[in-house]
């Protein structure tokens, strides 16, 4: 895992694996109204477990507020001192045993044509619940580095998880995704950035409720 404390160290550590771990980067009392927002759009919640909204607008209030602040101070101090970032939306995702079961397949966020890619972007991801291997944590896979892999785009309804874009099942790449990823088990209030060229995904969730919110931001 992935994880350190001083700016300049993280910022290495997260140009090297493609992602960062920032530990309690929010206390209890900060993720209680984003946590009481996403719980509130429960019912809103597409295949996969995904409630996204974009353009930032139309966020709700609390992860609003904390996206154009706490979240943007969260990814400006490692990615982009001094530059001016914008949140471009965000997305509830919700991973629990039933409907949300099958977990988000590998894949690069910038093989995701949908995403305008001439500015830089990346997404944050904010633990509302805890999480582990069998509650549907985030996994990554470094060591398949940082060209784009083949992935297909399939129609939202034949996704398996929902989530449409995803390395071509039975590459070579998939197979040393299944075999090399690095488990993220996180606690409520863990922040993770994730690059655009990191092949990630998520565990299936065999038991327990993983939440997180997920806003994304741009800047040149
Ligand atoms: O939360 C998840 O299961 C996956 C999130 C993710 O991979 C993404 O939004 O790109």
């Amino acid at each position: 895992m992935v994880m350190y404390c001083d700016t300049a160290t993280r910022k290495k550590a997260y140009e090297e694996a493609g992602y960062l771990v920032m530990p309690a980067a929010c206390t209890a009392d900060e993720i209680a109204p984003l946590r009481a927002e996403v719980d509130a759009a429960h019912s809103e919640l597409e295949k996969g477990g995904y409630r996204i909204w974009s353009p930032v607008t139309e966020l709700p209030p609390a992860l609003k507020l904390w996206s154009e602040t706490r979240g943007k101070a969260l990814v400006s101090q490692v990615l982009s001192p001094g530059k001016k970032l914008k949140c471009i939306g965000g997305a509830a995702i919700l991973k629990t045993p039933g409907d949300f079961q099958v977990g988000t397949p590998f894949h690069q966020d910038e093989a995701f044509k949908k995403i305008e890619m001439s500015k830089n972007k990346c997404a944050l991801w904010l633990a509302l619940s805890e999480a582990d291997a069998r509650s549907g944590c985030l996994r990554f896979v470094p060591s398949l580095g940082y060209d784009i892999l083949p992935h297909v785009r399939v129609a939202r309804e034949e996704a398996p998880s929902g989530f449409e874009n995803f390395l071509t099942p039975g590459s070579e790449a998939d197979a040393k995704a299944e075999r090399h990823f690095v488990s993220v088990p996180v606690e409520p209030g863990d922040a993770l950035i994730i690059g655009r060229r990191v092949v990630h995904g998520s565990h299936s969730a065999i038991e327990g409720e993983r939440i997180a919110f997920s806003p994304l931001y741009e800047w040149d």
